[in-house]
């Protein structure tokens, strides 16, 4: 067979396989809200639907030891660079096989073997952490890239700009990717960030684009250029990625008195994540409706069980309480 024919189909299969990864996340995040309605999960979470193209496709550009940093609203990010589903949810049950043994919960998730640095419930806190391990990566010569997650709330602290400014004039391989939602809690973008958003990153030198953020093949394209010159040693990168969260700030924001139901309606049915690309795919005739149901059969077989098992895993014993927490 001809390169030329077997390429578009490892296309098609990556395809997919993002496709995969976001109806993951997706179906793990309905879960979570299953739990935390019913009262099984303590503490609240900030769900991920919506933004799922993001996560998917920046870290479908990254190498398995290529960091990444993320916020509070993180499932996603640590599940799109390959956490494990049942200590996922076992972490977020408070249970022993839990990434933090139970101990950090939804926002203080860390994964090492996958890469994950954590996530960060400071805004904007992730940004030195990230940068600091381009530092590190660019020391040791290891050809690692290092991303910060970050929403467009934490374009209004100054960490971010410190960090993006050593990283400009040291040319860190790190990228910076925002993730424009609209909100910061309660409070529209258009009330909090001044001015053009990328025009602070090339303020600095810091080479920047903006990104449909529900379009994962467009995020994943444009992200893999950005990592390619990271590795050449080019330097630093900003991504602004346009997308939505359909649910609340967190599990218990229902209301939503701050936006209109006309708006989640227009992002949830013309600019879904999953359905973009499934329609893409079955408008270029590469995959038939068939493939993306079985692939949601799949995964929600795979999220019911790890959700089995993170019910019945033990909780940490009392006698452990002060261990493995450092502050
Ligand atoms: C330094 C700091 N200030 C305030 C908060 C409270 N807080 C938690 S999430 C949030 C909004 C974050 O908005 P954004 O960065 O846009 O992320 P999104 O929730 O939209 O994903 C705020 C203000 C915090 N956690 N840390
Ligand atoms: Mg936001």
């Amino acid at each position: 067979m001809s390169t030329q024919m077997i390429e578009p189909r490892m296309e098609l299969e990556q395809h997919l396989h993002m496709y995969r990864q976001m109806a993951k996340i997706r179906a793990f995040e309905e879960q979570v809200n299953e739990l935390y309605k019913g009262a099984k999960m303590p503490g609240l979470a900030h769900l991920y639907v919506g933004e799922e193209a993001v996560a998917v496709g920046v870290c479908e550009a990254l190498r398995r030891d290529d960091f990444i940093t993320s916020t509070h609203r993180g499932h996603g990010h640590c599940l799109a660079k390959g956490a494990s589903v049942s200590r996922m949810f076992a972490e977020l049950l408070g249970k022993e096989p839990g990434y933090c043994r139970g101990k950090g919960g939804s926002m203080h998730i860390a994964d090492p073997e996958t890469g994950n640095l954590g996530a960060n419930a400071i805004v904007g806190g992730s940004a030195g952490i990230a940068t600091g391990a381009a530092l590190s990566a660019k020391m040791r010569g290891s050809g690692q890239v290092a991303v910060c997650f970050f929403g467009d709330g934490a374009l209004g602290q100054g960490l971010l700009y410190e960090a993006m400014n050593m990283a400009a004039l040291w040319k860190l391989p790190v990228i910076y990717v925002c993730e424009n939602n609209l909100y910061g809690e309660y409070t529209p973008g258009t009330e909090t960030v001044a001015g053009e958003i990328l025009s602070r990153p090339r303020a600095m030198g810091v080479h920047a684009e903006s990104v449909d953020g529900q379009d994962v093949q467009a995020v994943y394209a444009t992200m893999r250029r950005m990592v390619e010159r990271a590795r050449r040693g080019e330097g630093p990168a900003f991504l602004e990625c346009k997308t939505y969260r359909y649910y609340g700030h967190h599990v218990g924001d229902v209301n939503r008195d701050y936006r209109t139901r006309d708006e989640e309606r227009e992002w949830m049915t013309n600019r879904d994540p999953l359905q973009t690309l499934a329609s893409r795919l079955m408008q270029q005739r590469l995959a038939e409706q068939s493939v993306f149901d079985r692939i949601h059969v799949d995964v929600k077989g795979e999220i019911d069980s790890a959700v089995q098992y993170a019910l019945d895993a033990p909780f940490p014993k009392p006698d452990q309480v002060d261990q493995d927490v450092y502050a």
